[in-house]
């Protein structure tokens, strides 16, 4: 599902702007289709960026039988203020090997008007290598089995964390950092209202970042930190078109301090 709303104004005189409100997409019986997408229409009608003028839902049956990969372990990270979101952050992709330069320029790009896909960064280099630098690469054809959602929903409810938006952005994260060139993903929602964002990775896993944005701020994006010479179509295709299952579900760990998580990787 993409839901937009076409901006016009005296500053663009004969353009107009697409402005991205909502997206979402997943893999699902076809018995499940008609309840999805009930609510993936709900979602992109009242969401807190604002009204949708557009809404296109797509629906498309699986030529290929998916891949099964497993879920990442979550994790929170102990973090009270924006300003220690910041230090957590580069310590986190400081300890994954990402240099200065590729979380300058991951924040340079967060901070810009949300796409609606991702931006590909060069780990060393920081330079970006996703083709279509307006829309970015969108991941899509991923979902999680029956069986492995309701043992996800059980962990995740012990720590109060059982919600919509932490299991689809941690299956995304899980295909994401299941590619061997991908060593990080950052993310920041673009949702005014939602302040915590995450940084996935093989090594550490999904770490949850509570305050890694001001409340109400409207910027938003996802980064995925590659490794230098990555094949960049072959990964783009990856993302993009081969389903994923989630098949298998990690540990979710609670709150811990980042020292404790540096110390002792997941890998
Ligand atoms: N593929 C690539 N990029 C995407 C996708 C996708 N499927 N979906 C969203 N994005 C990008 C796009 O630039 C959005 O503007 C941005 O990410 C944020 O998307 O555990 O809700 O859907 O509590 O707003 C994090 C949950 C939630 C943390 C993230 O992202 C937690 C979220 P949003
Ligand atoms: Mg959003």
């Amino acid at each position: 599902m993409r839901a937009s709303k076409t901006l016009s104004g005296r500053q663009m005189i004969g353009r107009q702007k697409e402005l991205h409100i909502s997206g979402a997409e997943g893999i699902y019986q076809e018995s499940k289709i008609q309840q999805i997408v009930k609510k993936y229409l709900e979602r992109g009608m009242h969401h807190p960026k604002g009204k949708s003028d557009s809404i296109v839902v797509t629906a498309e049956r699986l030529k290929q039988v998916p891949k099964i990969r497993a879920a990442l372990p979550v994790t929170t990270v102990m973090c009270h203020t924006t300003a220690e979101g910041k230090k957590v952050i580069s310590s986190i992709l400081r300890s994954l090997g990402i240099s200065e330069k590729a979380m300058d320029m991951a924040s340079a790009v967060i901070s810009k008007d949300a796409m609606r896909g991702a931006t590909i960064i060069a780990t060393e280099k920081g330079i970006r290598l996703e083709p279509n630098k307006e829309r970015g690469v969108r991941v899509s054809r991923v979902g999680i089995t029956g069986s492995a959602s309701k043992l996800l929903s059980t962990r995740l409810l012990r720590h109060g964390i059982n919600t919509d938006t932490v299991k689809e952005a941690m299956i995304l994260a899980s295909k994401v950092v299941s590619h061997s060139d991908v060593i990080a993903e950052l993310c920041i929602s673009d949702d005014p209202d939602y302040t915590t964002g995450y940084i996935a990775s093989r090594k550490f896993g999904y770490l949850r970042i509570p305050h890694i944005k001001r409340q109400g701020s409207r910027s938003g994006g996802r980064a995925f930190f590659v490794r230098e010479g990555a094949d960049i179509s072959a990964l783009i295709h990856y993302l993009e078109t081969v389903p994923v299952l989630i098949g298998k579900v990690a540990l979710c760990k609670g709150t811990l301090a980042i020292h404790e998580i540096i110390n002792s990787p997941h890998r």
